[in-house]
């Protein structure tokens, strides 16, 4: 599940990842933004695409695919659910801290994962001495949204936005809102080619697969065809457009969800 668009990033990872297995994805794009949303709605919103998720389509985990959702969300829904949730946040930061050389690390992200500080937590529990420097990205979630992500606006926007974050001298940068790896070429661009970047989404996909290993979850081949349904709130011709972008051509189910349903 993520706020809209940006969950597709883990989607696809976790496909490539574990290609037997069935997935079903909401986009709550209605509703977003999440990041500038207080904690307690990021909650309400997240329970009840879980609840959908897990009623309906009877789901054996839940990936977080939204760190804002995450950050408000993870504990709630650990405790509330019977079945394992697993979020992006602990990945990314465990990712980012193997990447760094230096220890000083940027972190872009939505102002409600940049309040929560769970990234700066997290990366301080993992390495103390690493220095964090954080910055709140809402307007690249819109360029994502509107599909404006491939612009010369969107160029300029995020080269004009990151340029604090290329003085400040990171060597790591820490895609921290499952829509950044779309704006990738841009934001690679700004910050120069020895920053590595780190996709939150992309790291918690392989988190997913080991966990879903350990616990003995995984689908045996050949035993089911696989499906990949597809929900928004929102458009879903805005939302086919981008996700065929960005998934490529496939055998997708796309489908209306209506708010009234959660
Ligand atoms: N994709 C979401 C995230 O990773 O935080 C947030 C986008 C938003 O709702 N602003």
């Amino acid at each position: 599940m993520d706020s809209g668009i940006g969950g597709l990033t883990v989607l696809k990872a976790t496909k490539e990842l574990l290609p037997n297995e069935s997935i079903v994805f909401v986009g709550d794009n209605a509703r977003n933004p999440y990041g500038p949303r207080n904690s307690e709605e990021v909650i309400e919103f997240s329970r009840q695409i879980a609840r959908f998720l897990v009623k309906e389509h009877d789901i054996k985990v839940l990936a977080i695919a939204c760190n804002t959702a995450t950050a408000c969300a993870l504990p709630v829904l650990q405790s509330e659910l019977d079945i394992p949730v697993i979020g992006v946040i602990e990945s990314g930061a465990k990712a980012a801290v193997s990447a760094s050389r230096t220890g000083r690390i940027g972190l872009i992200a939505t102002e409600g994962t940049v309040k929560s500080n769970r990234y700066q937590e997290d990366i301080n529990e993992l390495e103390p001495s690493a220095k964090i420097f954080a910055q709140a990205e809402p307007d690249f979630v819109q360029l994502v949204e509107k599909n404006h992500y491939h612009s010369t606006e969107a160029e300029r926007l995020v080269a004009s936005h990151l340029k604090q974050l290329k003085n400040d001298q990171i060597d790591t940068l820490i895609l921290g809102c499952t829509h950044f790896p779309l704006l990738t070429p841009a934001i690679q661009l700004a910050v120069g080619k020895d920053v590595s970047l780190v996709d939150a989404g992309a790291a918690t996909a392989k988190d997913l697969a080991d966990r879903l290993r350990q616990l003995n979850l995984l689908d045996d081949e050949q035993k089911h065809s696989v499906k990949y349904e597809l929900y928004t709130t929102g458009s879903v011709s805005n939302f086919k457009t981008i996700a065929t972008d960005w998934l490529g051509v496939g055998d997708w189910q796309f489908e209306h969800l209506s708010l009234q349903k959660l």
